[in-house]
């Protein structure tokens, strides 16, 4: 199939890119059918918000970064989405903060996890968890393939991210006492509501800015970032992600009242 060159000056060029990388990984087998759509329901929502990184979104990524430098065992969950629009960072944001690397897919197939591994090699990535007999150990109350873990990674995990997930497995995380961050642009889906720790934003403007952020606090003083995680609510968090929605559609629509 062919890419579709997209014009720099057209003013949805960013996230028409993101489409045309998500496709070539889709024709790569890297990215499944329902990844399209949920990339979609994304693009609705990061719409709403403007498209732009938050207060609030900026609040969870600092709180994030501390959470993952002050973790003994923290590990970055890799699905195929995540894989091809954020590589470079996963890569980076897990030599920073000292995580390791673990494929779990929810349309799991041996084919694509090791093509998702794959895509990470080739951007730098060491040891990559989870692919094969390797993901062995079963996490509880799942149902679904996402259930089987790597014992060296997620089981043993005391902070988990999980970028652009699917709700069961961080209300598994949690039950098991872990700590679970993720990006979620629907501030009102399952996993949102359930994680510890919800960045309502785009993963490819959060994550080169939790690599930032993790760069700029490591070797800060562990009491200090248990500090920055102390006073974090994250049901307050995401009400002001609503409320920032809310206002803005307001706005709009004041806008328009008055033209
Ligand atoms: O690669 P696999 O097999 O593990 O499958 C991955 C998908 C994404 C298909 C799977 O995890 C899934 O079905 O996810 P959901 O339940 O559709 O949830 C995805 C969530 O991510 C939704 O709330 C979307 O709004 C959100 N989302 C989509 N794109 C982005 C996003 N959040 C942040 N950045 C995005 N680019």
């Amino acid at each position: 199939m062919k890419t579709v060159k997209i014009p720099p000056k057209h003013p949805r060029a960013e996230s028409l890119r993101m489409r045309e990388v998500l496709k070539q990984g889709f024709e790569e087998g890297i990215v499944v059918e329902q990844g399209l759509m949920a990339h979609g329901r994304g693009e609705a929502f990061d719409y709403l918000l403007g498209e732009k990184t938050t207060p609030p979104a900026s609040e969870a990524i600092t709180v994030s970064a501390a959470a993952l430098l002050l973790a003994e065992k923290p590990v970055i969950s890799v699905n195929g989405n995540v894989s091809m629009l954020t590589p470079r960072e996963v890569v980076r944001l897990a030599e920073v903060v000292g995580a390791k690397i673990e494929v779990n897919l929810f349309h799991r197939s041996s084919d694509r996890e090791i093509a998702v591994m794959s895509r990470l090699r080739s951007f730098g990535a060491g040891e990559v968890l989870g692919v094969g007999d390797k993901a062995s150990a079963e996490l509880h109350g799942l149902k679904s393939l996402r259930r089987w873990v790597d014992p060296d990674g997620m089981l043993v995990a005391d902070t988990v991210l999980v970028p652009l997930e699917d709700g069961d497995r961080t209300a598994a995380l949690r039950s098991m006492g872990k700590t679970v961050l993720t990006i979620d642009l629907n501030p009102l889906s399952r996993t949102a509501q359930t994680a510890s720790v919800t960045i309502v934003d785009n993963v490819i403007r959060a994550m080169p800015l939790l690599v930032k952020e993790a760069e700029r606090r490591r070797g800060e003083a562990t009491d200090s970032l248990g500090d920055v995680v102390k006073g974090f609510d994250n049901q307050v968090n995401l009400e002001k992600s609503i409320s920032y929605i809310a206002d803005r559609l307001m706005q709009i629509s004041a806008s328009k009242d008055d033209a």
